[in-house]
């Protein structure tokens, strides 16, 4: 049976366009990353998770093998698993089984046949668990379900996605999410590491064009869903390792000049213009600690890899 879903479409679709409109009258001009996951988007994300060269979904699966038992320690029993952006919601199953009688598990996530699916998955899966799907923007107050007073609620956050947000937005999520679980709540957060550039840029300029495509499927959603008028084959994918920043870059360059519209938007690109539509930051562990005394967590403890490539860490409130 699929568990009943939570909707609040038009919140999503209201701030998307306003993020789409905002991000491209300003300058440098950028998309809001969430744009990637239509359906389309959220396959070849699946994708890019298999790819040789992009390591982080494969290395947090190490890490999360290797300490799905120290977790479930740290975490204790009766756990409610709130997982904001869970996508195709895989490296959660090694949580739940290690978990001592783990009570709720809430997907939350902006694609909805995925959401839909995943969830009817993991009910089946874990019967005694109650599975409460939120369709919505992780970035959004999360509704939450009912659930049981004595529940400890822990936000499962895995996959960096945490990334993908600027250090000031990442303060800000974390400490909604503080305020979701309350002052007995905790946090596993998986983190990208810094490391050799040269790394990085492989992992997002795969040899196969898979994140090409990923990045270039959002001219055609754009073109489908905003009234677009771009041509896909008038960009191609950029994504460099912006060391200063300590961020992944991706971005959309017109190969000549040219002009397209999105909705009553006329915008016009020079050769070599860009529009940014992803940041994806690395951390050291200075950055993580401020970036989560910011938020009001304090890390308890990393778990890494053997490569010290990525982190699964333990945060409190
Ligand atoms: C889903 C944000 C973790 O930043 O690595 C993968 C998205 N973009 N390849 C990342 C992504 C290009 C991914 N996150």
């Amino acid at each position: 049976m699929t568990a009943p879903l939570l909707v609040t479409t038009d919140a999503v679709d209201a701030r998307l366009r306003r993020e789409v409109i905002a991000g491209l009258k300003a300058t440098p001009r950028t998309l809001p990353a969430t744009l990637f996951y239509d359906a389309r988007g959220a396959a070849l994300f699946e994708a890019i998770c298999h790819l040789p060269e992009y390591y982080p979904t494969r290395t947090e699966q190490e890490i999360l093998s290797a300490h799905a038992g120290d977790l479930a320690d740290l975490i204790g029993p009766r756990a409610a698993i709130i997982e904001p952006g869970s996508g195709a919601a895989t490296k959660v199953r090694q949580l739940l089984r290690a978990l001592d009688n783990p009570i709720a598990y809430v997907p939350v996530d902006v694609a909805e046949e995925q959401l839909a699916r995943v969830s009817a998955e993991r009910a089946r899966e874990f019967p005694a668990l109650r599975v409460r799907a939120v369709l919505g923007d992780y970035r959004d107050a999360i509704p939450l379900p009912p659930l049981p007073g004595d529940a400890r609620r822990v936000v499962f956050f895995p996959g960096s996605t945490i990334g993908n947000l600027q250090p000031h937005e990442a303060a800000h999520f974390l400490r909604d999410i503080a305020a979701v679980v309350g002052p007995d709540g905790g946090l596993v957060l998986g983190v990208d590491r810094r490391k050799d550039p040269r790394i990085l840029h492989a992992a997002y300029n795969d040899a196969a064009g898979v994140t090409a495509d990923f990045n270039l499927n959002v001219l055609t959603r754009l073109n489908r869903e905003f009234r677009g008028t771009f041509h896909r084959a008038a960009f191609r994918h950029r994504a460099f390792f912006n060391d200063a920043e300590s961020r992944i870059e991706m971005h959309l360059e017109a190969v000549s000049p040219q002009t397209a519209r999105v909705e009553h938007l006329e915008l016009s690109f020079a050769a070599g213009a860009t529009i940014r539509t992803e940041v994806s930051y690395k951390y050291d562990r200075a950055r993580l600690d401020a970036v989560a005394a910011a938020g009001g967590w304090r890390v308890v403890e990393c778990f890494t890899d053997a490569k010290n490539w990525f982190w699964v860490c333990w945060l409190v409130p």
